[in-house]
């Protein structure tokens, strides 16, 4: 009986079966049923355990390998036929090497596993811009995974069958098992052995040897960002690493925002960020990944492609994202963080002490929190469906999506940039998108201390970046005068004696609101070298500590520093050669002369 009605589909699998030589092959259908029996298996082989049904109902917690706890960076390619096309921010290998290398790997690599085969959409099912793929993988934290991130259902494998179109993703942990031998808890390949690899060309992902989120949710950075920003340039649409949430005013206008920051860098927070203006309320949409393509009217509407929250645990408490807190009250999954005693979860900077005084460690070791040591690793995540946040927008799976009014750029610096600033035109937003830069956080294993990253897109970029950056300025030229205002936001400066400048959290909605000002037309800015900045009289205080002085370092533009600033980002963008957008240079001499 053959395995599904897709000829391309079933040649597919009888294709990845005979190389990886699984002992059994199950197609998922999504259900509560699959989801419920693999956690069950996974409870039972050690894998994972279920946590306290009062505390956490329907909830798991894993712990991986320690060494495979985040994405990592040196170990993922772009494997492009051209290298030049894979470009200076990319690992490239020769296609057809990289499949040579890969393939022997993958040969057996199943061994006394089951291959699970995951027929999903990334984005509202049969929505225009949603896109149909098939995880295959012999991992079943990613299958429970995937059922949260992705729309994983029989009803996606019925639009693959008619239509015999999907992108094609290919996972293994990289660890066979001998007859008779015992599985580890996490298995997982050493880190010269794993390749997280796109073949741009042919829409197609291979990963190998890593368990981990991104390394191995492949429907995620993989497909969402690497693979669908490949399409997007080719088809005239964006694929960002983008929230998007909408901000009513209290007169019931609403405007959507999508922000691009790092990884880890708080986009979760503000995505759910409860606004301390009054009558200003947040609702989320999504909170890492934006799809957004011009509509009829010609606007950018953005959707969500993923269906959950894959979100960094450490440091959300009930100050910096009740929201989150709520969405995974239940029927959620964790990896990484400390198991209390009493069967709940806890994490460095949630808000009290660990119940207990200590519990089980992301290591898996008995661990008190006295003893100074990290109990949860600081990328440690929680797996929450979008549709337990108590503030999902209404919208949020609306397949045309929602017009984008705002694109907010930013990184982590406590020093040089200024709490916001506006750009004065499209072109110039291009530029400081661009040339964003943050400081290094623990999403990927591979980060130097400052970097450059444009659209904090570098790890996700699936081709030259040179092209992508020319990839903003076309659409802008496409959209005109309807495309979004752009700004730049840092809530992370700090003192010089190290204390946070900006409350940042829930008070992020004042600054907020004064974009929504700015493109309502009803408040001014101040001109200076670097962009628009807020008149104090314009912003929205009451009720905020801040001192005057505090205000004064957060909107001061620090010539000297900028200047700095703008010779290293000169320096980062020569290693673009002869794909840097002229558009860029003129903007960056154009800096350079205002800033004197
Ligand atoms: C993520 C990341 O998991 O950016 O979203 O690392
Ligand atoms: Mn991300």
């Amino acid at each position: 009986m053959s395995l599904t009605k897709s000829k391309k589909l079933n040649d597919w699998i009888e294709e990845i079966q005979a190389m990886c030589q699984p002992d059994k092959v199950v197609i998922c259908d999504g259900s509560t049923e699959e989801y419920d029996r693999l956690m069950r298996e996974m409870v039972a082989s050690g894998m994972a355990v279920k946590l306290n049904e009062e505390n956490r109902p329907n909830s798991y917690a894993f712990n991986s390998d320690p060494s495979d706890v985040a994405r990592v960076e040196n170990r993922t390619f772009i494997a492009s036929v051209k290298e030049e096309d894979a470009g200076p921010t990319n690992n490239w290998i020769d296609p057809v090497e990289l499949k040579k290398t890969m393939s022997s790997l993958y040969n057996g690599c199943m061994k006394g596993r089951t291959m699970y085969v995951i027929p999903f959409s990334m984005g509202p099912i049969g929505s225009p811009i949603a896109k149909n793929a098939v995880e295959v993988t012999d991992s079943p934290y990613v299958v429970v995974n995937m059922h949260i991130m992705a729309r994983v259902s029989t009803e996606v494998l019925h639009l693959i069958e008619t239509s015999d179109e999907f992108i094609p993703c290919l996972h293994s942990v990289g660890k066979p098992l001998a007859e008779g031998e015992k599985d580890s808890r996490w298995p997982c390949a050493p880190l010269e052995d794993k390749y997280i690899a796109h073949f741009p060309e042919e829409n197609l992902i291979w990963s190998y040897g890593s368990g981990y989120g991104g390394n191995a949710l492949l429907g995620k950075k993989c497909l969402a960002l690497r693979i669908a920003s490949n399409m997007a340039r080719k088809e005239g649409w964006m694929a960002e690493h983008m929230l998007i949430l909408r901000f009513t005013s209290p007169e019931g206008k609403q405007y959507h925002i999508a922000a691009a920051f790092p990884s880890a860098c708080g986009k979760t927070n503000l995505a759910m960020l409860q606004s301390t203006v009054p009558g200003w309320k947040v609702e989320t949409i999504g909170d890492d990944i934006a799809w957004m393509k011009p509509g009829k009217d010609g606007r950018l509407y953005a959707i969500n492609p993923e269906s959950g929250f894959f979100g960094v645990a450490p440091g959300t408490s009930d100050n910096s994202n009740p929201m989150a807190l709520a969405s995974i009250k239940e029927n959620a999954i964790f990896t990484n963080v400390v198991v209390t005693e009493d069967g709940d979860v806890w994490w460095e900077d949630m808000g009290y002490d660990c119940p207990g005084g200590g519990g089980t460690d992301w290591k898996n070791n008995p661990w008190r929190q006295d003893s100074g040591e990290k109990g949860a690793h600081p990328n440690s995540r929680f797996t929450a469906r979008a549709s337990q946040c108590p503030v999902i927008c209404e919208d949020w799976e609306n397949p045309t999506g929602v017009a984008i009014d705002i694109f907010v750029f930013g990184g982590k610096r406590t020093t040089t940039m200024p709490l916001v600033h506006e750009a004065a035109s499209f072109e110039h937003g291009v530029y400081m998108g661009a040339t964003a830069s943050s400081e290094a956080t623990a999403a990927s294993l591979d980060q130097a201390a400052l970097r450059f990253d444009p659209f904090a897109m570098t790890p996700f970029i699936g081709y030259h970046a040179g092209d992508y950056i020319q990839h903003w300025f076309d659409m802008g030229e496409k959209l005109g005068d309807k495309a979004p205002r752009c700004f730049y936001v840092n809530w992370f400066r700090k003192t010089d004696d190290g204390k946070w400048l900006w409350p940042g959290f829930g008070e992020n909605s004042r600054v907020l609101k004064w974009m929504c000002d700015r493109v309502e037309g009803s408040v001014g800015a101040i001109e200076t070298p670097i962009g628009l900045m807020p008149k104090k009289e314009d912003f929205y205080f009451e009720g905020l500590d801040l001192s005057e002085d505090a205000w004064k370092e957060l909107t001061k533009v620090d010539t000297e520093a900028f200047k700095a600033t703008v010779e290293s980002a000169r320096e980062y963008l020569a290693k673009f050669g002869n794909k840097l957008p002229s558009k860029m240079t003129d903007q960056l001499e154009a800096l350079k002369s205002r800033l004197g």
